[in-house]
């Protein structure tokens, strides 16, 4: 634990590095409870720097690290005396350095007790590192920050039998024994990284190979290693890894650089994967999959990260950040690219609705907390609080409206332009932008205040049809409310204190007939646009109006389509416009949205009835389209399953000016249990026709017809009914797929009920052995609805199949729980105080997993006074724990002092 006053870092505050690394040598060995490293590094005063700092004294050199015992430090093969050099916690200092020298420095680790999981680390099977942000400091001294580019060599040396595979980036140029008990391998890697991508990997594992061939013909070799025994799991991984790579060869020309493409799986890590050059590191969760133990979310989250790692090789290490703030230039953009490689993959809008429905399930509500911040953060303390769902989600889709507003061909002549003019740098967001705009001629000066301004715009939008005109009006107005305004207010605030974003609002008209009409814009030349049914609209004042002609009658007008911008969107359809919509807008993003409008408008007011005691009034409406919805979903199961799930009760909150939890819960269920009373023999119907038979398959096809059947049965479920029990038992019993046998599990355990018990005995039973299996498990128990299941997490802490050090297991456990919404804002906060306790311990741990989880705390004060009392108690308790990291004392403290 660092005792040092964490420092707040300001962007503004970039000044280029006084030193560069041209080269590094790394010699590692790996001894019975210590690792030695050896570093050699070549350095030279930046040119850019010594201009910049002309007229003061030369800066000093300084490296960073963190947990290392300095054994010894030599200039140009001379050893410092301790007077020569001064060595703190974190800075290794030397004063007077020549202009280009050779450091020398030799350092202890102890990689066994890191439990931070961050720098060198040991797990089950061998020594794994996790480098980003900031761990290479703790493997080596360095001046470790990512506009730094250097070329490494890496020797490693163990026992053999103990530590059998030896990686690190790069190629394999020499291995050999070391008497009778060790051996060596050397890996070189011809290209120069920054120092977050260095990986090196010394464990037991096994090895799946294969090969791919880029489109000018040169050989890649595949690998990916995983825990023994586990060979069977990854041939997914190993397909989404080649479709990965033909992809971004066909979509944006880019082809993989390395001889050697390698895929580590361990069990224990911070998040999903990392894109170290040629080596990346998974958590198996990102990699291990079979049909009875993964489901289809798996197989397509899996497709989804490897895609992400890969495609990082060109959008975050070709050409990587200049410095910590510009995050969102590599992983926005890799989103993105991961995005749009699910939507070719699969469904292009069920991807999108799944990927809109996760934004404001997690960016929306942190845009609108105590977390909020720009795309391109402005300070931070942890860098590591700041791998977010704005710089990444929010991030991807601002790189989309760029697409959006420049079109699809000039985007991707941005996109080589991008790469022809800082291929091999690190560069800013403002180097990506303008690229795009030279590329497309577009203007994009005012959009870059997406970059800049934290919070959720809103946009209102009111139109008005004129019979004699034949014409529609439509005005657009945009505010970004305070955060206080956005909580308490529907009213629009145009706040002094930002400027009008650039908004890209795509729209169409829909008519009686459920067909579109033309849009027709008053005072162009009307042959130009004859046949477009979808155009996008450029709102860049706060307030402006387009009038539509040519009309023969009132359009129903569908806004947003595919959802042009992360923005909310504030308009009146009433429910028959909005029913209309769900069945006829040729935009299937706006089918799905209007359902999910007029679902939402139900509950929200049935949670007001409830809250004041009156009984909530379920009209025929939605219950209708439900009807319509099953009666058509053949056409697309995966569709209809979406349309049919109701927004969660996160989402549902941040559109309330004070939060009922309970009462939010009782509508929302009541309306589940509504739709199942008036529709049980449609949903039955949808469950035994939708079945899929043969073998298990993870294509779109068999898996959207698993998700439709799954929803059915958990609609049927709340009718708690013997049949429904018994319904949801022998789908459990008898699925042959991991995706059916979790979603009966998951339905039986929202009741009490003697199956509940039964499915979840024998489901541990079954699968105590496959780790990620048991994650589910705690997870499914987690998530649970029923009031004891605070009590029930409580005691899973002792069981056998939890461990505190874990992060797959904590994420599984504490992170469901702390998402369990009527659960975690319980009246008594008991929730809250369990939480923060459990926090405390793991922050013992694992300083950035604690803050993570300190993350549910965000939305406290949207609560009623008495929860707010227990939530700031829990975290004023948390605050006052002696050594807490500055993780999460950022966290906490945002969340109390904001
Ligand atoms: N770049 C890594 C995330 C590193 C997180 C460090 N705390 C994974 C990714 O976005 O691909
Ligand atoms: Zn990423």
């Amino acid at each position: 634990m660092n005792s040092e006053t964490p420092q707040r870092i300001h962007r503004l505050d970039y000044t280029p590095p006084p030193f560069l690394v041209d080269s590094v040598e790394l010699d590692v060995h790996f001894n019975a409870g210590e690792v030695l490293v050896n570093s050699q590094l070549q350095l030279r005063r930046n040119p850019l720097a010594a201009l910049a700092a002309e007229a003061s004294p030369l800066p000093p050199l300084q490296l960073d690290g963190q947990g290392l015992e300095t054994i010894s430090v030599a200039i140009d093969g001379s050893v410092l005396g301790q007077d020569q050099y001064h060595c703190s916690d974190s800075l290794l200092t030397i004063v007077n350095p020549p202009d280009t020298l050779t450091l020398r420095t030799q350092v202890r680790i102890d990689a066994d007790h890191n439990s931070s999981l961050s720098g060198l680390f040991r797990s089950k099977d061998g020594y794994f590192t996790q480098c980003e942000a900031q761990g290479f400091r703790r493997i080596t001294w360095f001046p470790d920050r990512p506009d730094i580019m250097s070329r490494y060599q890496v020797t490693l040396h163990a026992d053999k039998t103990r530590l059998p595979v030896l990686l690190a980036n790069g190629n394999p140029v020499g291995s050999g024994d070391e008497g009778p008990d060790r051996h060596w391998a050397k890996w070189e890697d011809p290209f120069f990284k920054p120092c977050y991508l260095f990986a090196l990997v010394a464990a037991r594992l096994d090895v799946l190979r294969d090969e791919f061939t880029t489109s000018s013909g040169r050989s890649v070799q595949l690998a990916v290693f995983v825990e023994p025994g586990k060979l069977d799991q990854c041939a997914h991984a190993m397909d989404a890894l080649k479709r990965s790579m033909r992809w971004d060869e066909e979509v944006f020309g880019l082809e993989c650089d390395l001889d050697h493409y390698m895929i580590v799986a361990v069990g224990d890590f911070n998040m999903g994967a990392m894109e170290n050059k040629g080596l990346n590191v998974f958590n198996t969760k990102y990699v291990l999959a079979r049909a009875d133990i993964a489901t289809d979310a798996d197989y397509q989250n899996i497709d989804r990260v490897v895609a992400h790692e890969y495609f990082h090789n060109w959008t975050g290490n070709r050409v990587t950040c200049r410095d910590w703030f510009q995050l969102s230039l590599k992983e926005g953009l890799t989103v993105y690219r991961d995005q749009e490689f699910g939507a070719d993959m699969h469904s292009r809008a069920v991807t999108r609705i799944r990927e809109v429905r996760a934004l404001r399930a997690m960016q929306f509500p942190e845009d609108a907390g105590p977390m909020a911040h720009p795309v391109r953060p402005d300070s931070y303390i942890e860098i590591n609080n700041f791998y977010t769902s704005t710089v990444y989600d929010k991030g991807a889709e601002v790189v989309r409206m760029i697409e959006t507003l420049i079109g699809k061909q000039a985007f991707r002549r941005g996109m080589d332009l991008y790469f022809e003019r800082h291929d091999g740098q690190a560069v800013t967001c403002d180097d990506f932008v303008a690229a795009m705009a030279d590329a497309s001629g577009v203007d994009l000066t005012q959009f870059k205040r997406w970059y800049d301004q934290a919070g959720t715009p809103r946009l209102w939008a009111s139109g008005h049809y004129d019979e004699e005109a034949r014409s529609y009006t439509l005005t657009l107005s945009q505010s970004l409310p305070t955060r206080a305004a956005a909580d308490a207010t529907s009213e629009p605030l145009h706040s002094p204190l930002h400027s009008p974003f650039h908004i890209p609002v795509a729209i169409g008209l829909n008519g009686a007939d459920g067909e579109d009409m033309p849009l027709l814009i008053a005072g162009e030349d009307s042959t130009a646009d004859s046949g477009r049914t979808t155009r996008v609209l450029s709102l860049t004042d706060f307030e402006q109006q387009f009038v539509f002609t040519e009309l023969a009658a009132a359009p129903v007008v569908s806004l947003l389509r595919d959802f042009s911008a992360p923005v909310i969107l504030d308009f009146s359809w009433s429910d028959e416009e909005l029913a209309h919509l769900l069945a006829h807008d040729s935009d299937p993003f706006n089918r799905w949205e209007a359902g999910q409008r007029l679902a939402s408008r139900l509950i929200l007011a049935a949670a007001e009835d409830i809250s004041v005691g009156r009984a909530a009034y379920w009209p025929q409406t939605f219950v209708e389209a439900a009807a319509r919805l099953l009666e058509n979903a053949a056409a697309d199961p995966a569709f209809a399953a979406e349309a049919l799930t109701l927004p969660g009760e996160a989402t549902l909150a941040e559109e309330m000016a004070m939060v009922d939890p309970s009462a939010l819960h009782e509508a929302r269920n009541g309306l589940r249990r509504f739709v199942a009373e008036q529709l049980g023999g449609a949903l039955l119907h949808a469950y035994e026709t939708h079945a899929t038979s043969g073998p298990y398959q993870a294509t779109p096809a068999a898996a959207g017809r698993r998700a439709l059947r799954n929803l059915c049965l958990g609609y049927l479920g709340e009718l708690n009914s013997a049949e429904s029990r018994a319904l949801a038992m022998r789908q459990f019993e008898t699925a042959n797929n991991m995706t059916d046998q979790l979603a009966a599990l998951a339905t039986l355990a929202q009741d009490d009920c003697p199956e509940r018990v039964q499915a979840l005995d024998s489901f541990y039973e079954r699968w105590h052995d496959e780790a990620l299996v048991v994650d589910k498990w705690l997870s499914v128990q987690a998530a649970s609805r029923l009031p004891d299941t605070l009590a029930v997490v409580r005691e899973l802490l002792d069981h056998p199949a939890f461990d505190l050090r874990n992060p797959n297991k904590v994420y599984a456990l504490l992170n469901t729980f702390g998402n369990n919404h009527v659960r975690f804002h319980a009246a008594d906060g008991g929730g809250y105080l369990f939480l923060a306790t459990q926090i405390g311990e793991i922050d013992r741990l694992n300083p950035q997993v604690a803050a993570r989880l300190a993350r549910r705390f965000d939305r406290w004060r949207k609560f009623d006074q008495p929860r707010q009392q227990q939530a700031s108690f829990a975290l004023e308790k948390l605050r006052s724990i002696d050594g807490l990291s500055s993780d999460v004392r950022e966290i906490v403290g945002r969340a109390l002092d904001q």
